[in-house]
Order: C-alpha cells, then structure tokens, then sequence
C-alpha cells in the first residue's frame, strides 16, 4: 500500500477519540442550547443535582428549548420524568407454576435475611395461592444467622430444610438466605447453584439486594462484586430510610435491570411491596 494511504487509515484510537469528541461535542452543543432558556437550564439543572446525569439530562431537554413548551415548568418536569418511567424497568410478581428456588444476595446487613423472611410468609400465607415454601441456610459467615432463620421458620411454620435434603421433597419455593461477604463460600454457592442448574427440577432466580440509602459508587461496587452470578433482578431495601434517591435511581436506569420488590421497612413480613414505577418515581420527585 502506498505510504500516503496508510497514513490516511484511521486507528481504533482514533476512532474513539473521534467519537469522544463528537458526544463533547453533542454535550456542549446541548449546554448552549439550554443556556439561552433560563427555564429550561433550570430543570435540567434540578434533575443533575438529583443524581442525573450532564449530559444525558441537558441532551434530553435540549430539543424542548425553543420550542412552545420552554416557559411550561410542569410539562419540562413531566417530560423528563416519562423518559425515566420509560428507563425503568419492575418485574411483575411471580405465580409460581414450577418448583422454583430464589437466592437473595447482597452486601452485608442490607436487608436479605428479612427479604427471605418476608417473601416466604408472602409466597405461603399473602398470595392468592398458599405455596408450599421453605427456607434453605446458606451464611456460613455471621455468627447467629442460622437462629435468626430458624426463628422465622418457628414463627412463620415454614420448613428450614437442610441443604442435603432439599432435592429429596418437592417444594413450590425455597428462598436461600447468603452472606454478606460470601468470602471462601463463593465457590460453594456456584456448585450449589450448579446442581440446582444440573437437576431439572428446580428453576433458579437470583436477588441482588440493594439499599435505597447506599451511594452511587457503593452500589456499583457491590453490583460489580455479585456480577459473578446470573443476578436476575434487584430487590430494593431500605426505601424508608432515605429521602433522597438520586442515586438509586442513577443507578437503576444506567443498569437496565428490573426491580422486583422494594422493603419499606423492619416488620416481617408486612414492610414489603412488589416493585412500582409510579412509586419509585414519587419518592424520587418528593425532596425535588
Ligand atoms: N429501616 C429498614 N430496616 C431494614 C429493612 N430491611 C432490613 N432492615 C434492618 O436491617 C438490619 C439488617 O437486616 P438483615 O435482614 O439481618 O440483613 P442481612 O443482609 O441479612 O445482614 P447480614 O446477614 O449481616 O449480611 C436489621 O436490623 C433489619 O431489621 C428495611 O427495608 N428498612
Ligand atoms: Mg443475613
């Protein structure tokens, strides 16, 4: 190939530096925009201190500056807050049709054990149909986490069946409660999610458990660190403890996955409601 040619070849760095240039580009393009509608940089600026992100917030308002709703506060605020409706993902409560075995994991003290409590005394005694549920042990790490189980399956008069045994009776749902820091137990975890996986006759579903209080970086993290597992959905803890949910809710449209059920609070098993858009999106918009 000539010289002259080559040189004009362009190399994946290039390229993505191109490309980086092109969304700062898009990005100031869309500040300038807004800086000439005072009402509308308002908004967006509204939304990026409530955890948004710069340049998605001012690329998303950017085409309604000049147009005839850039004096509406009502319908910019409303307009931003049906692009996150449509973001966000909730996952309609299961009917349990097969047997099937749901694992809560999570960060340490986030919640989980309740979750496993909660949702068993659902699945057997809320539902329109009692399914036939048991718990199954699985934190090998905190000193008391078998008795606080066993005091649910006491109080709840649902089986903690052993892990031996759970292949051996048939179960509607099994809720297995982990531990925080899985440690050396993460490689027990994987086989026994292994042999569920192997054994046809349970289906598998795996919670991360998340705190509607943690920050941004800490839920990226502890996502990160349970990325090891099939995570089929989150589970939202904690919702009574925070005003404040920019970062939750950061977090929940940038990772795509859908929310099941959110905890609201300590009692077991009242404090727990399957996941909604609507309610999500007003505890967000309540400190706004
Ligand atoms: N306010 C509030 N407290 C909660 C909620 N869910 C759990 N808790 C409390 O948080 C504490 C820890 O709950 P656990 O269910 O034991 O948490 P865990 O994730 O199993 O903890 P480890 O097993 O130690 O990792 C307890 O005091 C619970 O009552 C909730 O939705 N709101
Ligand atoms: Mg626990």
């Amino acid at each position: 190939m000539p010289q002259n040619e080559e040189e004009k070849l362009l190399t994946v760095d290039d390229v993505r530096a191109l490309r980086e240039e092109i969304s700062l580009m898009h990005g100031s393009l869309a500040k300038d925009v807004l800086s000439h509608t005072p009402l509308v940089k308002q908004v967006a600026e509204r939304f990026i201190e409530h955890g948004l992100e710069r340049e998605w917030t001012e690329k998303l308002l950017a085409p309604l500056a000049g147009s005839s709703f850039e004096e509406d506060e009502e319908i910019l605020v409303a307009y931003v807050l049906e692009e996150l409706d449509s973001l966000l993902t909730v996952e309609a409560e299961k009917i349990v049709a097969s047997p099937s075995i749901h694992i809560i994991v999570g960060g340490t003290g986030i919640g989980k054990s309740s979750l496993v409590g909660k949702l068993a005394a659902r699945y057997k005694y809320f539902l329109e149909k009692s399914h036939k549920v048991g718990f199954i042990h699985f934190d090998r790490q905190k000193v008391g986490a078998y008795e606080q189980l066993e005091n649910y399956a006491d109080a709840m008069d649902i089986p903690l069946v052993p892990l031996e045994d759970f292949l051996e009776d048939e179960y509607d749902i099994l809720f297995v409660d982990t531990a925080g820091s899985l440690g050396k137990d993460v490689d027990d975890l994987q086989e026994l999610i292994g042999i569920i996986e192997s054994n046809a006759t349970y289906t598998i579903e795996i919670s991360l458990a998340i705190s509607a209080t943690s920050k941004t970086r800490d839920l990226e993290r502890i996502n990160n660190a349970f990325k090891i597992f099939n995570i089929n959905n989150f589970i939202v803890t904690k919702l009574d403890e925070t005003c404040d949910l920019s970062d939750l809710m950061n977090f929940l449209i940038k990772e795509e996955k859908p929310v099941a059920y959110i905890s609201t609070g300590q009692k077991i098993p009242e404090d727990l409601m399957v996941a909604s858009k609507e309610y999500l999106l007003k505890q967000y918009m309540q400190e706004f």
